[in-house]
Parts: structure tokens; C-alpha cells; sequence
């Protein structure tokens, strides 16, 4: 496979870009080698500087779950961007896109725009503090929420990936406020809860992980959190960035019943441009100023081409009644034949699935937690992204991450993914046996 222009690329972005990168996983540091530079996308296809076409199992980290340039979602950016990209003044767009989110979040009542997931989980948790007038959070080992300060205490994603899960630059004192406990384990909030009874404002968690590769919650862990919270006076964030609007038109909340303060979007609901909300009863969200002394503000807040993205996106999901069947059918061909692939080769793997996110984690398993997802084989994932990769098949790169399948994906895509896996997973064997 030719890479010469993404090579290049590559070394002139190294001059002028730390890491030659705007996000850190994609400079590929973990796996090694070079990223690939794109330049179009398709359906499930990724097309690189080099002309080499790749089946897509990343959909830009969740947003893409109609697939790329979805015709509807193109059309409708083409035609709002006619009418000029921004207004800082409010526009129907976000009345619009406010009420189809609202609408299937039964149990928000309010949400607010703003630029990306960080920014979301960032406000909602100023929202926790402001509302309840205490300071401390808790967080789980693992999950990740974006880069805000408080947030970057024992973080997933590409914190986990690049070894820094704790960021270098959060002051102490910011830290000192983020508690960490351990995700699926109630003992571990409570023992927290237990030694400050009334200093914390909220617990925020991915309601499933998709930041330390996917981990699945048990609905004790769930009822358990809200409980918890309850009881001392603390809200619940559900970060349903990844979530939100894939696992179920509801996401996580509907798909596990969960009763949260607070919700924290992104991905989806922008149909791949970058947007963030967060939206909560209305009580809660009333908090926000102008309303309430919360502040948070932002000049590209509602974006019109963001909004117009959103709301197609919307309309185009509308259009597919069996959107989540195929979501769930596409999951569960991709899950078991990657572990039949493995189970052939003698790669012993857990492969971790919740509708169309899916990791493979090279480890016997069960992985329930940070402690299990650690061990995973990052030499044996490396080993397996690279044959993907050369077999067409574009997987994050990041033992830590979630794959995300789209309604564009066939069963032949699929077929062709678990073909692509399993010989990868050869390549994994036989350097284990030298
Ligand atoms: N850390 C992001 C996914 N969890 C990756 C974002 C990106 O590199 O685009």
C-alpha cells in the first residue's frame, strides 16, 4: 500500500502541529506507523491522500451513525451555509434541533447548545456545582469527558492511549475536587460519599464506557449510582456523548432506564459538525444564565450549519424505522465473528459490545472496569490494527477505543471486517508463537 502522501504530509504537520495532530490518537503513537491523511468519505468507505480506500470502522468517533456525506446532511449544510455560517443571535434552527432532543429525552426539559462534547460536560458540571453549591465530583477510572481540568483526573481515551490519564497543566487544586471511583463497583462511590457527606455536587459517568474501550455498566451498578446520589443530595450526569442517540432514540437513559439530573450530548446531534448540549429538568437547567447565575456563553454556540446538520441528521434517522435493528444486527454479526476469528487462531480476546460500539480487548476477560480493561495485550492489539489496516479496514487506533458501526454498513461490509479481523488475528498468533 502507498502512503508517500500521507507520509509527507505528515512530516510537514510534525513542523507546525504538536504531534502533527489536532487530537492525540490520531498520530497513531500507540499503534506506530503513519496516520493516514484523509481526504474524502463516503458511505462506509475513507479515501486517503494517497488514493487508498479504507472500510470505515471509526465514523469520526460516533457522530457519523448514517455513514459519511449522507446526501440529506450535505444538502442541508450546502443550504444553510447560503444563507450565511454565523449570526451570534439566536435562530429557529435551535428551537428546532432543542425540541427534537427534548423529545426523546422524556426526562429533560431544557438543553442548551454549545461547541463539542468538553464543552458539555464542562457546563453541566458548573450547572452540579452551581446548584447545589458544593464543590467536589466524582468520576470513574476510565471515563473520559472531554479535556475540561476537572475531568483529566484518571481519564480515558487518548489520555489513557498517550499514558497521561491524570493531565500534566490541571492545577492541584482543581484535581483535589475530581474523586475517582471505580467504575461498576457501588462500594467505591460510596465509601466516597461516606467521608463527604454534603460537599459533593455530582457523580458524572458514561453511562456505557466507550473511552477505555467499551465497558458495559450492570443495571445494579445504574440503580445503585441514582440511589446514591439521591440520598446526599448530589445530581447525576449521564455523559451520553458517545451514546446519545445510537444505542436507542433515547440513548443510554432509555436503553437502561436510567433517571438522570443531567445529559450531556454531542457526536449525533451534529451530524459531524461540532456541537455539544447539555439539558436536564428544567429546574436544574434554569440555573443557566441568563436565567440563573450559571454562566457559560459561546460566539459559534447553535451554529446555524451546526444546527442544520443536527436536524437532517434527525429527519434522515427518522426515515430508517429499522435504524437500531440494523445497528443491533450489524453489532452482533461484527461481535461474534470477531470472536469466532480469534477463538480459530487461538487469541484469546473479550470482545465487548453494546449495539454498534464494539472494542476488542486482548485479554481473557471479563473486562468490567479500568483495572481489567488495562490489561489488555496493547503489543497483540498493535499487531492486529496494523493487518486491518493493511487489508483495507480503517479500526481506532487505540487499544482503548470503540468502534462505531453505521446504517450505511452492509452485511457484506461486515463480512468483510470479521474476514480482515480474522486473518489479522493470524498475523497476531503466529508472532506470538515466534
Ligand atoms: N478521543 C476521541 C475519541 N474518544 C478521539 C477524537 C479524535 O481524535 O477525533
Amino acid at each position: 500500500m502507498k502512503t508517500t502522501a500521507s507520509e509527507a504530509l505528515f512530516a510537514r504537520a510534525t513542523e507546525l502541529i504538536p504531534g502533527g495532530v489536532n487530537s492525540p490518537v490520531r498520530a497513531f503513537g500507540s499503534v506506530g506507523g503513519n496516520p493516514r491523511f484523509i481526504t474524502q468519505a463516503s458511505g462506509v468507505t475513507l479515501t486517503d491522500a494517497d488514493g487508498n480506500a479504507y472500510l470505515d470502522a471509526v465514523g469520526s468517533w460516533g457522530p457519523m451513525i448514517l455513514g459519511h456525506a449522507h446526501p440529506k446532511v450535505v444538502a442541508a449544510v450546502q443550504a444553510a451555509a447560503q444563507h450565511g455560517t454565523s449570526f451570534g443571535a439566536p435562530t429557529g434552527r435551535e428551537v428546532e434541533l432543542a425540541e427534537q432532543v427534548l423529545a426523546h429525552y422524556p426526562g429533560c426539559e431544557r438543553v442548551r447548545f454549545v461547541n463539542s462534547g468538553t464543552e458539555a460536560t464542562m457546563s453541566a458540571l458548573r450547572v452540579a456545582r452551581g446548584a447545589t453549591g458544593r464543590d467536589f465530583i466524582i468520576k470513574f477510572a476510565g471515563n473520559y469527558h472531554g479535556h475540561a481540568d476537572a475531568l483529566l483526573v484518571a481519564a480515558g481515551s487518548g489520555a489513557l492511549t498517550t499514558g497521561v490519564p491524570s493531565s500534566a497543566g490541571v492545577p492541584a487544586d482543581t484535581a483535589k475536587t475530581t474523586l475517582v471511583a471505580r467504575y461498576n463497583d457501588l462500594d467505591s462511590v460510596r465509601e466516597l460519599f461516606e467521608a463527604r457527606p454534603d460537599e459533593i455536587a455530582a457523580v458524572i459517568f458514561e453511562p456505557v464506557v466507550g473511552n477505555m474501550g467499551v465497558v458495559t455498566p450492570t443495571q445494579e451498578f445504574l440503580s445503585g449510582l441514582r440511589g446514591l446520589t439521591r440520598h446526599y443530595g448530589a445530581l447525576l450526569i449521564a455523559d451520553e456523548v458517545m451514546t446519545g442517540f445510537r444505542l436507542a432514540p433515547g440513548g443510554a437513559v432509555e436503553h437502561y432506564g436510567i433517571d438522570a439530573d443531567l445529559v450531556c450530548w454531542g457526536k449525533i446531534i451534529g451530524g459531524g459538525l461540532p456541537v455539544g448540549a447539555y439539558g436536564g429538568k428544567a429546574d436544574v437547567m434554569n440555573n443557566v444564565s441568563p436565567v440563573g447565575k450559571v454562566y457559560q456563553a459561546g460566539t459559534l454556540s447553535g451554529n446555524p450549519l451546526a444546527m442544520a446538520a443536527g436536524i437532517a441528521t434527525f429527519e434522515a434517522m427518522a426515515e430508517a424505522p429499522d435504524l437500531y435493528e440494523v445497528l443491533e444486527a450489524r453489532g452482533a454479526q461484527l461481535g461474534a465473528g470477531l470472536r469466532a476469528g480469534a477463538e480459530r487462531h487461538g487469541v484469546p480476546v473479550t470482545v465487548n459490545r453494546v449495539g454498534s460500539m464494539i472494542t476488542v480487548f486482548f485479554t481473557e476477560g471479563p473486562v468490567t472496569d479500568f483495572e481489567s480493561a488495562s490489561t489488555t495485550d496493547t503489543e497483540q492489539f498493535k499487531r492486529w490494527f496494523h493487518g486491518l489496516l493493511e487489508r483495507g479496514v480503517y479500526w481506532p487506533a487505540s487499544a482503548y477505543e470503540a468502534a462505531f458501526l453505521s446504517y450505511a454498513h452492509t452485511e457484506a461490509d461486515i463480512e468483510r471486517m470479521i474476514r480482515a479481523g480474522t486473518e489479522a488475528f493470524q498475523g497476531v498468533a503466529s508472532a506470538v508463537a515466534v
